[in-house]
């Protein structure tokens, strides 16, 4: 099958790939592609966020489309960045500006370790059909000051206790263990596994199938 990952951000390409390679598939970038413009992520939920991405790129392209929405969630902020994470504090903001603002805003708590979460949701649309959808977390703390050069984004904060180290510390190969997204894209391919076998696909009355964590 061929696979259409529509992100613009090439970490997130770099994480999924080794999860899907075992799998029947060609998985394809945006690269591979026409290009189309950006969709507006206007949704209020990653859910929200990852089924826009998978529809329109879906609809712009012909082809069967997985998109995700992810970010760092922190509740003693309300959430934030959460769905913004992105453009927090605005697109092209550095991120060591936001993180020196998250950590004004978690001054109040003092030596306290705030909890925060990294999601994702994933979608896989064809058309204007949503084949499957699936949501995963992972908690840790935020980080006393950032640390580590790899990952991206709000990693070097991103305290993950089961390691003792900031997600921005890990390997490749640790971050694709413990990552969020590859948590869900392991979902999606267990899923795929079961629905291709023809087995299970007499006994399923509806190709669609929710999946949530
Ligand atoms: P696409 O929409 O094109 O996929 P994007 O980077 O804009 O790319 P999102 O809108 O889903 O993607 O925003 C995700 C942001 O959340 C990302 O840019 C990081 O700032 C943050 N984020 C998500 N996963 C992360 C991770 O594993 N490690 C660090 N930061 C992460």
């Amino acid at each position: 099958m061929r696979l259409l990952f529509a992100t613009t951000n090439a970490n997130k390409v770099r994480e999924v790939r080794p999860v899907l390679a075992n799998l029947p598939i060609e998985l394809l970038t945006l690269q591979d592609v026409s290009p189309v413009e950006e969709p507006e992520e206007t949704g209020r939920t990653f859910w929200e966020n990852a089924r826009l991405k998978a529809l329109f790129y879906a609809a712009a392209s012909g082809e069967t489309v997985i998109a995700e929405d992810s970010g760092l969630v922190i509740p003693a902020l309300g959430g934030a960045p959460g769905v913004h994470s992105a453009r927090f504090l605005g697109a092209n903001v550095p991120y060591e500006t936001r993180f020196a603002e998250i950590f004004r805003r978690l001054a109040p708590f003092g030596e306290r370790r705030p909890n925060a979460s990294f999601v994702t949701a994933i979608c896989l649309a064809r058309g204007a059909e949503i084949l499957f959808e699936a949501e995963t977390a992972i908690d840790g703390v935020i980080a006393s000051a950032p640390a580590g050069h790899n990952g991206f984004g709000y990693d070097p904060i991103f305290y993950y206790p089961p390691l003792k180290k900031t997600t921005g510390e890990l390997t490749i190969e640790e971050k694709i263990w413990v990552s969020h997204r590859a948590r869900a894209f392991r979902d999606f391919a267990r899923w795929y596994g079961v629905t291709r076998s023809p087995r299970r696909h007499e006994d399923t009355k509806s190709k669609k199938f929710r999946y949530c964590v």
